[in-house]
Order: C-alpha cells, then structure tokens, then sequence
C-alpha cells in the first residue's frame, strides 16, 4: 500500500460527489500521474468504488469496509470532542489499547479498529468483531464528578447508541439495561463502561462498543448466529460507517453533556419506554445466583428494581438477563 493512499482517498472524499482529475491530486501531492492511476487501482481493489472517466478524472462513490484514520480524524476533529483519535486495521481489542493510551495524559481519546482478534465484552466473554463488518471502539472520558454518579453512566450512553441505530433501522431499536441494544430479539450492540480512579478520585470512565452494522446472518459464528443481528438485516442498504460514526459520535457527545449536567431522573422516562424487559417474564443472574421474574422499574439511581417468583423484592446495579 503507497503511503500516499491515505490522502488520495481523503481528496476523494473531500470533494464527493465532484470528479477529481489525476493531475489535480498528482499535483497536491507532488507524485506523478501514474503513481495516482496505481493508487487508485489499489483503493478500488481493496473495496472503495471509484468512477474514473477519461478527461473527468475520479469521483469516489463508496468508501471500502474500512476505517481511513485521515476521514475519521476529520470527523472528530469537525466535532471538536476527542483531543486524540487512534485507529488500527486490526488489534487485539480497542478496550485495552484505550486503558493503556489513557496514562499519563488527561484526553478524551477515541480508539476505532476495523477488526479485533480479543474483543471482550463482559466477564471477559469473547466478543465477535469481524473484519469490516462492525463498529469496534472505545471512547475515553475525563469526568469530574464523584464515584457515586458512574452508575448512570451507562445509562445515557445507552440512549446515544440507541438513537443512533434506530436512525438507520426500519425496525424498533430496544436498549436491553443495562449493557445491550436489541432489534426484536436479538443483540445488535454490546457496550460496557470501566473505570480508572486513583486517590484523588476518577481518572477516566472508559466505554467500549461494539455495533454489529453490516454482518449478513452467515456471517455470525455459530454459537451466536440465533440471537445476534446486524442494522443492516433491518435496513434497506447497508449502513454507511462514516455516516453512522458521525452520527453516534454527535449523540455521544450530547448525551455525555446530559449526564454532567441532570440527574438520570430526567431521562427515566425515555429509557423506560426504549428498553424491552417491561411486562414480561425473565431470568436473572446476579454473580452465581439465578432467579427469575419480573422487571418493574429503575430508580433515580439507574437501578433496576425486581420482583422474583416469590415475591421477593430485589435492587440490581449490574445482571445478566436472558429474555
Ligand atoms: P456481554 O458480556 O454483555 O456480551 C457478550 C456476549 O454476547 C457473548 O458471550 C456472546 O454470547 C454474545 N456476543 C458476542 N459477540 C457478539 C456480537 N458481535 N453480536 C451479538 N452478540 C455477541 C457486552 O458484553 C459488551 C461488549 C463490548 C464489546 C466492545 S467492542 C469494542 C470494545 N473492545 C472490546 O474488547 N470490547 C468492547
């Protein structure tokens, strides 16, 4: 791969939907028009589709199923959020590669990786991210808030995600509480939130998200294949990662201010009515213990309040629950 591809591509995009001519980009990048004819040839072969038109020039119709750090950058730069952005073809997950990113500086980072070869989801359970098929990131705050609030965390980021997928599904997009997104009765999203804190008190709440965005139901391993799905099994053409990201990136970030500025109170009510475990009858695990029953509220705190079989009451902070 030229080394020069990255900004041959970014030219493209930034001047779609117009025809770029060779000259124009051999002259911006001070290369010959045959370097510029090799490396779009490569682009189209790895999966970007290029009109090239005798006299015309270039017009980039569709990017390749991957991340091009220099579209991404620019998107977060437009959005003025993330001071860092990292992005990899392929890592072994983008959670660990933010823990260690986050020492010795206090930035909001974004890591993004076209493919993870370890992604974890909770409980160190493997999680599934193809090769250009999903969105595999983690996010870095700096909040200055006590430890008391980071229960709630999740909760308005969940919203963000929610939002951002029910933008591109036909389908209704559920928030499953507290660490999924559900189309129907299958997971689309999983997303987590950690923490790091020293003595003096929150160092950075690090959440990491996987989307399953453009799998076909083959491509689920098996073992998952019966209840995971992708957006674009509910969707009429296959998403579009950048404009997915921009949009999950600006829902983040209002979401992000909503949670330092109002209680969970004030959004109850919206993830009430998104989420999918109302009125019916579910199994709990919380650590080794199982029970089932039902869900009948969350409170201000973002806790999920439970009555089992026996009547028993119980306030949940974190569980699994199977539908
Ligand atoms: P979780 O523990 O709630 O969910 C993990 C479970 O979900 C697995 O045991 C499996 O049954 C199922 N699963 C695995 N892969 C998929 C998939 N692609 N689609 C649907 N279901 C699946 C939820 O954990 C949190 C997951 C966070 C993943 C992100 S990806 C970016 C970042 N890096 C990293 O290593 N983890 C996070």
């Amino acid at each position: 791969m030229s080394k020069y591809s990255q900004d041959v591509v970014q030219i493209l995009h930034e001047n779609q939907p117009e025809y770029v001519s060779g000259q124009y980009i051999a002259e911006q990048l001070n290369i010959s028009r045959t370097s510029v004819k090799k490396i779009i040839d490569q682009l189209k072969a790895e999966g970007c589709e290029i009109n090239s038109v005798n006299h015309k020039g270039h017009q980039l119709q569709q990017l390749a199923d991957t991340w091009y750090p220099g579209i991404v950058e620019k998107i977060t730069a437009e959005q003025g959020f993330f001071q860092e952005t990292f992005v990899y073809p392929t890592i072994d997950s983008t959670q660990l590669a933010a823990k260690q990113k986050l020492v010795g500086n206090h930035d909001a980072i974004l890591v993004l990786s076209n493919e993870q070869t370890k992604g974890r989801g909770r409980f160190n359970r493997p999680w599934d991210s193809a090769k250009g098929k999903g969105l595999w990131m983690s996010a870095v705050f700096r909040p200055n808030v006590p430890f008391s609030m980071i229960t709630t965390f999740n909760l308005f980021m969940a919203l963000a995600i929610r939002e951002t997928i029910q933008a591109f599904s036909i389908d209704d997009v559920a928030v499953k509480w507290p660490n999924d997104i559900y189309i129907g009765p299958k997971k689309v999203c999983g997303f987590l939130t950690e923490m790091s804190a020293n003595s003096d008190g929150i160092e950075a709440v690090i959440c990491g998200i996987g989307i399953n965005m453009n799998q076909e139901a083959s491509d689920f391993p098996q073992e998952i294949a019966h209840r995971a799905t992708s957006i674009y099994n509910h969707a009429d053409e296959k998403i579009d990662r950048y404009a997915f990201l921009t949009l999950l990136l600006e829902n983040m970030k209002t979401r992000y201010i909503q949670f330092l500025t109002v209680p969970f109170e004030s959004i109850r009510e919206e993830y009430v009515k998104h989420s999918n475990i109302w009125n019916r009858k579910l199994k709990f695990t919380e650590n080794d213990k199982q029970f089932s029953g039902k869900a009948i509220s969350i409170d201000k705190d973002g806790f999920l309040l439970v009555e089992d079989e026996q009547g028993e009451k119980h306030r949940l902070m974190s569980a699994d629950i199977d539908l």
